[in-house]
């Protein structure tokens, strides 16, 4: 490129929040050190990840997490670096992670926030190289809490913010607060998240589906059935919908994001609130998605934002994605 291409006047992250703090719900100045500890999480994972094979950091630890999977040694230093930038940030009151079976409340006094984080999504994904990613909810403590769970077991509505980071080619960040989304790419060079697509929408309709049909045989029959619809030639251009499924929630819903489609994780007669885990998964997952003009229902039809969990590690069953593709399983199930 030559000189005269170069941008001299970049939106990065912290200038956004500077930027952007007025219109945020219920936050005050403090917001900022939120954003900035969850920057510092994210560029310290993204490198971390990046460097793991060199040093020998993928394979499994021999121990397993909250829901029993084995965690990579990768999913312990990610939980760590997620953890001690949230105790550092000072505003951070407490934190529940996948990979924690308790919440974990820091001695900060003043601190307002609460974080809920899956700190490396689709992890089963990295020896193969394969995209993963960090999920985040933010929330405000209750008034007067000096932090208990109480301030998490609370609708997907009373978020103040979501995101989440993929570690793919390069580090993407996809933020909400409740004001539409805003899209950042990583310059590593820079070690700056630079905002590239200041207004983000979900393309309203993409012939896409994305879910793991190999559990179909554990699937009600009507879901069988509506997956079957989607491999007919469709009325709006005669094709059948294409299958993708990465395995990675943070790398299929971005694809979504960009291209659009739908997004499901079911419930089956194994699991019966399908597998993804609402605070930290699908909540924030739903907000971005809503945010960006998209819908998030679950099985039944109801709106995810509008559940509560009562445990931490709750689940949910996740239909997410392009408003019309969204619409044609609530239809397909009589919920529209
Ligand atoms: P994880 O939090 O243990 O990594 O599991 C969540 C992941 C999601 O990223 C992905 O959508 C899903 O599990 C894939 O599950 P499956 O392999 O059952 O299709
Ligand atoms: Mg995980």
């Amino acid at each position: 490129d030559s000189l005269e291409d170069i941008n001299t006047d970049l939106v990065t992250l912290p200038r956004y929040i500077i930027e952007t703090q007025q219109s945020i719900k219920g936050a005050k100045g403090d917001f900022t050190l939120v954003l900035n500890a969850l920057g510092f999480a994210f560029k310290f994972i993204s490198q971390t990840i990046r460097k793991a094979e060199l040093i020998n950091l993928v394979g499994i630890t021999g121990n397993t997490n909250s829901t029993g999977d084995q965690q990579k040694k990768l999913d312990v230093l990610g939980d760590e670096i997620f953890i001690n930038a949230m105790s550092a940030s000072g505003i951070v009151k407490l934190v529940v992670s996948e990979e924690q079976e308790n919440m974990i409340v820091f001695h900060n006094n003043d601190a307002k926030y609460a974080i809920c984080c899956d700190p490396i999504d689709g992890s089963s994904n990295l020896d193969a190289g394969v995209s993963v990613g960090t999920i985040c909810s933010i929330f405000r403590l209750l008034p007067g809490s000096t932090g208990s769970t109480a301030d998490v077991l609370r609708q997907g509505t009373e978020m103040v913010g979501a995101c989440y980071a993929m570690y793919g080619a390069s580090t993407h960040l996809l933020l909400t607060l409740g004001n539409g989304v805003s899209g950042f790419t990583l310059d590593n060079t820079l070690g700056e998240f630079i905002l590239v697509h200041p207004e983000l929408k979900l393309p309203s309709q993409r012939s896409i589906y994305s879910i793991n049909e190999g559990n179909s045989y554990y699937w009600d029959k009507e879901i069988v059935e509506f997956i079957e619809t989607l491999k007919q030639p469709q009325s709006q251009d005669g094709k059948p919908y294409s299958a993708r499924y990465i395995g990675s929630m943070v790398a299929d819903l971005h694809r979504t994001f960009l291209y659009g489609g739908l997004f499901a994780y079911p419930s089956d007669k194994r699991n019966p609130h399908g597998k993804l885990r609402l605070l930290y998964e699908a909540f924030p997952m739903a907000m971005l998605v809503e945010q960006a003009g998209g819908k998030a229902v679950n099985d039944q039809g109801k709106r995810i934002l509008d559940l509560c969990p009562s445990h931490i590690h709750d689940k949910s069953s996740v239909w997410m994605g392009s408003n019309d593709d969204v619409d044609k399983y609530l239809k397909y199930v009589g919920k529209l």
